[in-house]
């Protein structure tokens, strides 16, 4: 099995209760390697560019509020079939409803204050991953 490469943001409310490393541990644990890391303020357009996908959803403009209330950090992650074992290891994106032992169950907040993103397929992966890091920044 090849490696895979993912990418992550531990979130505004991970930051704030400066809980990040706990983050990064879970995700080690997982099986997952960061490559590379840098926390960013993101900005409303960044915020709004990246989640361009969901524009029609309701939650949409609290959603972009919420991802530029502070500080988050921005990863990329390693690792065999990375991009399932991540979305394994946050949970569910309703912390009510993931499984004990996740992320988003042990830390997360809310539906919206969920603590971590992860990419959801091979091209989103690879774009999201280009949208905030260039290639020298990524450290195999
Ligand atoms: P993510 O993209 O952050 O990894 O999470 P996801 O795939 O599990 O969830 P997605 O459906 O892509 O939604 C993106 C983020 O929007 C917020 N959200 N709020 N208020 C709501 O009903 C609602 N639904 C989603 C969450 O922060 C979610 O992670
Ligand atoms: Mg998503």
């Amino acid at each position: 099995m090849a490696l895979e490469r993912t990418f992550s943001i531990i979130k505004p409310d991970a930051t704030r209760r400066n809980i990040t490393g706990k983050v990064v541990s879970m995700l080690e644990e997982g099986g997952l390697r960061v490559i590379a890391q840098k926390r960013i303020q993101m900005t409303k357009e960044q915020a709004e560019g990246f989640y361009a996908v969901h524009k029609e959803r309701p939650f949409f403009g609290d959603l972009v509020s919420f991802m530029t209330s502070g500080p988050v950090v921005v990863q990329v992650l390693e690792g065999e079939n990375a991009i399932a074992r991540n979305r394994e290891i946050m949970g569910a994106t309703n912390p009510e409803n993931a499984d004990a032992g996740t992320i988003r169950k042990e830390l997360a907040e809310s539906i919206e204050a969920n603590t971590v993103h992860g990419s959801d397929a091979p091209e989103t992966a690879k774009d999201e991953i280009a949208y905030f890091f260039s290639e020298d920044e990524i450290v195999g």
